[in-house]
């Protein structure tokens, strides 16, 4: 068995675009009158928008009707879409495209396996559209992580058996989601204590593919 295909995470594996979610995520807490705390906010690193806003409902212990549930989702994406919009090339993470690049050049195949239903959005922001063999979004499949189907289908539209694959993620959403698909799983990041990794890559500029082939 050899490494075949990665499947990157997007949102804080390749570009910073966690602390606009976090914003977001605060805004509409402040509208249920909670105050979302940076811990918290790491437990909805991953998780999909609307599981996302079902966790801050259960920990504000609020109770809100379908229609205002739609309402506060698309409230929270407007305001994310407006940091969005100002992205550029800039924000991907250090290292990134000359990592990408020589995994390409050793003919493995990649992928984008992300929970956000802007991933795509946010790519083209970046100018990396091409960088990829395939996305996958959070509007691609039934469950987001820590379900494994966006993994799934990830792998699937590289044609490339889940036990060839290697997952790059830096929550504990995405690693369990990697187990549960059957790939292995690599933490990206300078976060502790997250369970599943078989390795740790503290950032791009310290990516060594020997170590992730040393894997399988
Ligand atoms: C959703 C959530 C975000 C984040 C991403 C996954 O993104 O809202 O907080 O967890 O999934 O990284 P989006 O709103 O862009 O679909």
């Amino acid at each position: 068995m050899s490494l075949a295909a990665i499947i990157y995470n997007l949102d804080g594996v390749i570009t910073d675009t966690a602390k606009y979610h976090f914003e977001s995520w605060k805004w509409v807490s402040k509208q249920l009158d909670y105050k979302l705390s940076e811990k918290q906010n790491l437990k909805l690193k991953g998780i999909g928008r609307k599981e996302s806003l079902e966790k801050i409902l259960k920990w504000s212990g609020s109770r809100i009707s379908e229609a205002q549930k739609q309402h506060l989702l698309q409230m929270k994406n407007q305001m994310y879409l407006e940091f969005i919009d100002t992205m550029t090339p800039s924000e991907i993470f250090p290292g990134f495209k000359k990592f990408n690049s020589s995994v390409k050049e050793n003919g493995i195949k990649v992928a984008i396996g992300s929970s956000s239903r802007n991933a795509i959005r946010i790519i083209d922001k970046l100018d990396l559209v091409l960088d990829f063999h395939a996305i996958v979004d959070g509007g691609m499949t039934e469950h987001t992580k820590p379900e494994p189907d966006i993994f799934l289908l990830a792998a699937e539209k590289l044609q490339t058996p889940t036990s060839s694959c290697l997952v790059i993620e830096d929550s504990q959403a995405g690693l369990s989601a990697a187990k549960k698909a059957g790939i292995k799983g690599v933490l990206y990041g300078e976060d502790k204590g997250l369970k599943g990794a078989q390795l740790q890559i503290k950032n791009w500029e310290h990516a060594h593919l020997d170590k992730l082939n040393d894997l399988f």
